[in-house]
């Protein structure tokens, strides 16, 4: 930690990467507060929120683009690494640090590798990680050929353009991630203010409806129904009663639950997605909240379910359709009970480390003395 008296500012070792689709900024653990007040402070300094264009931060004025990783090594047995991620608000100093980021993740591995807190094995290591903020658990497959982290590679991921390393990632146990069951209601569909939805937490909590039901057809583009004001609305008018029946209790400054429209694929998909996350529409769509969307699909009698086109295959590879191309994901799925359950989850992501210093935040916000 450095303080940079002349300039009274204090600077904080950062990397600057990309995970899957989104980006934000990764840290130690212990290059930050421990008291979260002040911590949030200074991850709300850094992005430079609240403000829409997070113009005295290094935030992207985007949630996709504001959000942070906080790594250490993990005490668990078993476990390598432990991943707090926090959600900053763009326009609110508002720091949410109950869901996962299923994208941020995928940048979590090779971080910690490339800080000495895991040792790379020759040509792959694969870094177990709790995800503080839900209690799961994820294995990230990470090329490391001759014990050096890969960032070059051929995979893809829609939405972001180039090639990169793959990262495998699966999850093992995210089921009731936040809400503390899969199915939170209890129902596999309620009906909400005359909709009806499937309100599901396999990884994220997510309200998944009809696009048509919402007035959509679901296959706008995320600028058009960014600029539907009414839309916008009426998603939240569903989305605070939603929280209240998933046990959540008052979401209103909370980035959960997610919503999901949905439609039939037209791309040879699974399913087609629109999702608000929960204010603005996702770009593509986050890692977990595919996975949730998807679940909520294979429930019989659920509007995802009428809707969508599942494939045959233990495991299913799921095609969900955004509004930026699609995602595929392996659900394991256990149709023995009731109810159907999933095993596993997984599916691929790229990422990239981009810039490597110290952020600075203003120092009458934090003086950088860690206890
Ligand atoms: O659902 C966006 C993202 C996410 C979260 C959001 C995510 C996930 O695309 O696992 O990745 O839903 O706010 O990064």
């Amino acid at each position: 930690m450095v303080k940079n008296a002349a300039l009274q500012q204090t600077a904080i070792p950062s990397v600057l990467m990309r995970g899957g689709s989104s980006k934000g900024l990764f840290f130690l653990a212990s290059d930050l507060p421990s008291d979260i007040e002040t911590r949030d402070n200074v991850l709300l300094a850094a992005m430079g929120s609240p403000d829409v264009r997070q113009i005295d931060g290094i935030g992207g004025a985007d949630p996709l683009t504001s959000k942070v990783a906080i790594v250490s090594r993990s005490d668990m047995d078993g476990v390598d690494i432990d991943f707090l991620f926090a959600q900053v608000s763009v326009d609110a100093a508002k720091v949410d640090t109950s869901p996962n980021c299923g994208n941020m993740l995928a940048g979590v591995g090779p971080f910690a590798i490339e800080h000495g807190l895991i040792d790379a094995i020759d040509p792959e290591t694969v870094v177990r990680i709790h995800t503080v903020n839900t209690g799961m658990i994820a294995d990230a497959a990470i090329q490391t050929p001759g014990g050096v982290v890969n960032y070059g590679g051929d995979a893809r991921i829609d939405s972001v353009p180039g090639s990169s390393a793959p990262v495998k990632i699966s999850f093992l146990d995210i089921a009731g991630s936040v809400c503390g069951t899969l199915l939170p209601t209890g129902k596999t569909v309620d009906t909400i203010q005359g909709i009806e939805v499937t309100c599901v937490d396999n990884g994220m909590p997510v309200v998944v409806m009809r696009a048509e039901d919402m007035g959509i057809t679901g296959y706008e583009s995320r600028d058009q129904l960014n600029n539907d004001d009414a839309l916008k609305a009426r998603l939240e008018e569903l989305r605070i009663p939603a929280g209240e029946l998933m046990r959540l209790g008052d979401v209103s400054e909370r980035v959960v639950p997610k919503m999901t429209m949905v439609a039939a694929p037209r791309d040879g998909g699974a399913i087609c997605t629109r999702t608000f996350i929960p204010r603005v529409c996702h770009a593509s769509i986050g890692v977990l909240g595919a996975v949730s969307a998807a679940t909520a699909c294979v429930f019989p009698g659920t509007p995802g379910n009428a809707l969508s086109d599942l494939p045959d295959g233990a495991p299913m590879s799921v095609s969900v359709e955004h509004p930026s191309g699609e995602f595929t994901i392996e659900l394991d799925v256990d149709y023995s009970g009731d109810l159907p359950t999933v095993r596993q989850a997984a599916l691929l992501r790229t990422t990239r480390k981009l810039f490597a210093g110290q952020v600075f935040i203003p120092g009458k916000i934090w003086d950088g003395v860690t206890d």
